[in-house]
């Protein structure tokens, strides 16, 4: 056995980091927010000043330059006492690294210094009501006018519309199809944004999801995240990053998941018996720790690819994401199954991570979207 499958001792620290913060600042607080769609904007910040605003923002930026596996420990420590803030935070974390990686010095200066310290947070725009999957079909059009883009359209389901203030847009500057796409920095409060209705959802309650809409909004030229033309494979680099988390964040949950099913078949007595007692309940535990355990190694395994810009990275991001969302709905529908009718109940966190983990099956790109990446790269 080598050292190859452990964390470094650092990177032991930043999980440990991670998970004080959660246990204080997250955890005791989670099942108030979800019941009152509380949207936790202080917790937010001070995660800034542990650095977790811009994990892998370059330090010349102001960030903490850590690797996609390091953002994966976080991002899973802090699930497990709220996937869908921790799954907020990745979101900035992506919108701020493709400011960071393609933006031009002059943009980097004039948004990062506020993101890294979540001063000013910030959403990442892709899906518009007429293109989920197939994102290269986007409409919201920017035409060029001077110094000035003027962009008209709607971005659909953005997590954050309406409460952040940096909104990290692909938009048409050109030709149909990914080609003709470029990446704008808009601001909340440039004349002609507009925020759709806060949706009502089933989950991810501690954060708002609006449309945004884009009526003949001015936007500097020089707000152009990279070269016109280039936003599309920006927007997908930035999904590489950000599906790691997703998954990582599924990670989180499922685990809390485990952990508290643990405890309940312990305590909870039937037929004269602890249930923990029933070899059924037994396997029920393993298979759940197992494939709990396979998702995390493929997951570890697919963030070093990306932090090392491997040639495979995209497929193997796509397949861990796959897998630890597809496998962390399963883990926690077993654990609330495990709990009978309490599992139900919002007495026990249990209904709220099965609630928030099964949109991580379906953003970031649906599951039979990261199938359709990994099936072209095999057969390429
Ligand atoms: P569709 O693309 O219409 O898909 C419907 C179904 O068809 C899915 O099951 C899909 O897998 C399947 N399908 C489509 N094409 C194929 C194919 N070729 N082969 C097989 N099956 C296919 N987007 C952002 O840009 N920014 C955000 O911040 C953001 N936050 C979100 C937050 C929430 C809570 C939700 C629900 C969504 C969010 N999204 C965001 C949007 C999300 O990325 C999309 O919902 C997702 O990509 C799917 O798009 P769609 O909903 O239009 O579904
Ligand atoms: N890295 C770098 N470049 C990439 C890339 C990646 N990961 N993926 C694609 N590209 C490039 C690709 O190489 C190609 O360039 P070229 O022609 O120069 O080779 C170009 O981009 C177009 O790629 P495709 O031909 O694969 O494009 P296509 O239109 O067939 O489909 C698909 C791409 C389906 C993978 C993409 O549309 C997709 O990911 N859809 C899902 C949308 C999605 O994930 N939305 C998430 C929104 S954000 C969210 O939900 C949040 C909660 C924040």
């Amino acid at each position: 056995m080598t050292d190859q499958f452990q964390l470094t001792d650092e990177q032991r620290e930043i999980q440990d980091l991670a998970r004080r913060f959660t246990a204080d600042r997250i955890t005791p607080f989670a099942a108030e927010w979800d019941e009152k769609h509380i949207f936790p904007r202080d917790t937010i910040k001070a995660a800034a000043e542990l650095g977790f605003a811009a994990i892998y923002v370059s330090e010349e930026s102001g960030g903490i330059a850590l690797g996609r596996l390091e953002a994966a420990l976080i991002m899973e420590a802090m699930a497990y006492g709220c996937p869908s803030t921790s799954a907020f935070i990745s979101i900035h974390n992506m919108a701020s690294w493709m400011i960071d990686r393609y933006g031009d010095p002059d943009l980097k200066a004039r948004y990062l210094p506020d993101l890294v310290t979540m001063d000013r947070l910030a959403s990442y725009c892709l899906t518009e009501p007429g293109s989920g999957s197939d994102a290269a079909a986007l409409k919201t059009r920017a035409v060029r006018d001077g110094d000035d883009y003027i962009v008209t359209g709607s971005k659909q389901f953005i997590s954050g519309g309406g409460e952040n203030e940096v909104y990290v847009t692909m938009v048409r500057t050109g030709e149909e199809g990914p080609k003709g796409i470029s990446c704008l920095v808009i601001d909340k409060d440039m004349p002609g944004v507009s925020f759709g209705a806060n949706e009502r959802k089933l989950g991810w309650h501690s954060q708002p999801t609006r449309q945004v809409t884009f009526d003949q909004v001015r936007v500097p030229v020089a707000n152009r995240v990279g070269a016109e033309g280039e936003g599309f494979r920006i927007a997908m680099t930035g999904l590489d990053g950000g599906r790691l988390n997703i998954g990582a964040c599924s990670l989180g949950g499922a685990q809390r998941c485990l952990d508290e099913a643990i405890t309940y078949v312990k305590d909870r007595k039937q037929f004269n018996k602890a249930i923990a007692d029933f070899q059924a309940t037994q396997f029920t535990l393993a298979d759940m720790a197992t494939e709990l355990e396979a998702s995390r190694a493929l997951l570890y395994l697919a963030a070093a690819k990306v932090t090392a810009d491997a040639p495979d990275k995209t497929r193997f991001a796509a397949m861990a994401k796959r897998l630890a969302t597809d496998t962390g709905s399963a883990v926690v529908d077993r654990a609330l199954q495990l709990h009978g009718g309490y599992g139900y109940l919002m007495d026990y966190p249990i209904e709220r991570f099965w609630r928030d983990l099964r949109v991580h099956s379906i953003l970031e790109g649906t599951n039979q979207v990261m199938r359709m990446i990994v099936g072209r790269d095999l057969l390429r």
